[in-house]
């Protein structure tokens, strides 16, 4: 049996939550022989917490073989203590109204105290991803706040608009989504992100040469996948969750386990690649391997691309602006 690894997830008693821990338990995110040990994280007053208690006693009820140790806390510094991998999914979205000053302070507080305390606490090569709302910067706010951390650890999630172009261009082209490698989504998880089939095949096929439509793909299928969170709000009445920790999943066990040299997408600080600015926490198509991930350079950016990764780079320099003083 192999040593247990130690998994954080914060907002452990919400919707994503609940989808989410049940599939780490059962070894869907870190494999079928990786024992983990659960740090559960929800904001320390009585309801979250006892519904916390609640989707503990349901994990207790699974039995499942794989999940030898479970906690729940109230305060980062305990729950990230010693932690292989941190999931924070815990944030305050932006609420009807809400002005967006106001969003980056009470998220600014939120990731400035959790990147502080993995700082101070957790494994020095721990994985993080920060799947909270806005999920970029909320990363870029932790990774600032972490100095002793390497930051190309600190990761934000862009693999649900990964997964939701990648549905789309199957339903489009009629072939089976398994099929489909090299396909990315450039820049900040929200409608502005890039979604960039160009580079995509089936079966060795050009999925850009069997769709030849650039009016579907301006008009269509990128309003589709940036607004897909949405359309997921109106049809539900919800917001995405089993999508968005499905997501996770995908995302942690790639970064974990390798993907075999297909391409993924995820949202990592820039290192300058293509021309993105330094420490610009970023959609990039990356592939990974030995618990790493690498950045597929060389793709040539056409001036559509262009003018779309323009366009949510700004997106995303203005909300970092706006952080600017807690950084
Ligand atoms: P819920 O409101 O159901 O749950 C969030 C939970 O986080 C609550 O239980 C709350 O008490 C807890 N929480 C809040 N602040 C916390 C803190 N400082 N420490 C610990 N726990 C805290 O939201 P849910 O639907 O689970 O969504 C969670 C976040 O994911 C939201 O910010 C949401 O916007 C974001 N999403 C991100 C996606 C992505 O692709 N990156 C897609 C789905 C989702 O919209």
């Amino acid at each position: 049996m192999k040593k247990p690894v130690r998994v954080a997830v914060t907002g452990a008693a919400g919707q994503i939550g609940y989808a989410l821990l049940f599939r780490i338990a059962s070894g869907e995110m870190l494999g079928k022989d990786q024992p983990v040990i659960l740090q559960l994280l929800e904001v320390p007053v009585e309801g979250p917490q006892k519904a916390l208690k609640g989707v503990m006693m349901e994990l207790e009820d699974c039995a499942f073989p794989l999940l030898v140790g479970m906690e729940a806390h109230g305060d980062p510094m305990t729950a990230f203590k010693d932690v292989d991998y941190a999931l924070l999914v815990g944030s305050r979205p932006r609420g009807p109204g809400m002005e967006r000053a106001e969003l980056l302070a009470i998220n600014g507080a939120i990731f400035t105290a959790q990147g502080k305390a993995l700082n101070a606490v957790a494994s020095r090569d721990v994985k993080v991803l920060v799947v909270g709302n806005p999920a970029n910067t909320n990363a870029y706010i932790a990774m600032k706040a972490a100095p002793d951390l390497k930051p190309g650890n600190f990761t934000a999630m862009l693999r649900l608009d990964h997964n939701r172009a990648a549905s789309q261009i199957a339903a489009k082209t009629g072939k089976a989504v398994a099929d489909i490698e090299k396909l990315c989504v450039w820049g900040n998880h929200s409608p502005t992100m890039y979604a960039d089939y160009r580079f995509a095949t089936i079966k060795g096929e050009s999925v850009k040469a069997m769709i030849n439509d650039q009016e579907w793909n301006a008009n269509v299928f990128l309003p589709t996948v940036g607004k897909r969170g949405a359309a997921i709000i109106e049809a539900r009445g919800l917001s995405s969750a089993a999508s968005a920790a499905n997501a996770a999943i995908d995302h942690m066990r790639d970064w974990a386990l390798g993907t075999n040299g297909k391409w993924v997408t995820m949202g990592i600080p820039s290192q300058g690649w293509y021309g993105i600015p330094k420490d610009v926490m970023f959609g990039f198509p990356v592939t990974c391997e030995n618990g790493e991930y690498k950045v597929v350079e060389g793709l040539e950016i056409d001036a559509f691309s262009q003018g779309c990764i323009d366009k949510t780079l700004k997106e995303l320099t203005d909300e970092q602006a706006g952080v600017a003083h807690l950084i």
